[in-house]
């Protein structure tokens, strides 16, 4: 099983990302710490795609980064990526391990206790559970779950589980004691204006909430 050994994932929307391009805050992201990342480019036509994830690579690769794309599995494949994350809609785990293989990660969107739960059964690595708090992006995620909903799927799920969905430095602690093994986030970071200094504020809190080696 592939090993999951971080606690925060930068989920991306390039739409967030003021006065600069996507890889170039990406880029400022990396360099100030932030340890994964999923490319979450649902709208990009396939060869806009590829031409990105190879952007974005030349930053991850450089720092040992690990980069996730959503759906595709194939792609994680072919740019060998550190893994796929599946939606509701996307591929099964199971398919989408037979194509992954053994050594990348698999992570798994969920919206409820339940399936949060079935998403560790199934063979995924981690789950992000959403959205734990409001987020600007609330109509298409539906109402918040809160963090008893969070503390219960982290006491039921098999496998680490991450809150995502308005997720912000002064929340952390409080993700951290109901149970999570991480956040994931979009606004936090990409959509600061300083996204550098908004990355490495963020890895600093992580830092003290899960501290390295505890
Ligand atoms: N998934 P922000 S909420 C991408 O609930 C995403 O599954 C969610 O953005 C879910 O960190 C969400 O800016 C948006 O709140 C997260």
């Amino acid at each position: 099983m592939p090993s999951v050994d971080f606690h925060l994932l930068l989920v991306t929307d390039r739409s967030l990302v003021r006065e600069q391009s996507l890889p170039d805050a990406l880029q400022e992201a990396v360099d100030a710490g932030v340890p994964a990342i999923q490319l979450r480019e649902r709208d990009l036509a396939t060869s806009d795609l590829v031409a990105l994830t190879r952007q974005v690579l030349a930053t991850t690769r450089y720092r040992a980064v690990p980069l996730i794309i959503n759906d595709r599995a194939d792609l994680a494949v072919a740019l060998d990526l550190g893994g796929v994350h599946l939606r509701a809609s996307s591929l099964s785990v199971s398919v989408a391990r037979q194509i992954v293989g053994p050594r990348r990660l698999i992570g798994v969107s969920a919206h409820s206790v339940e399936e949060a739960q079935r998403a560790g059964d199934d063979g995924a690595d981690y789950v992000i559970l959403g959205p734990i708090f409001e987020t600007p992006s609330k109509r298409e995620f539906g109402a918040p779950l809160g963090l008893a909903v969070l503390a219960d799927a982290c006491r039921r799920a098999s496998v680490p589980v991450f809150a995502i969905g308005g997720i912000a430095r002064e929340r952390i602690d409080s993700v951290r004691d109901s149970g999570a093994f991480g956040v994931a986030m979009i606004g936090g970071i990409l959509g600061r204006a300083d996204v550098g200094a908004a990355a490495a504020e963020m890895c600093a809190a992580i830092r003290a909430a899960w501290p390295p080696h505890s």
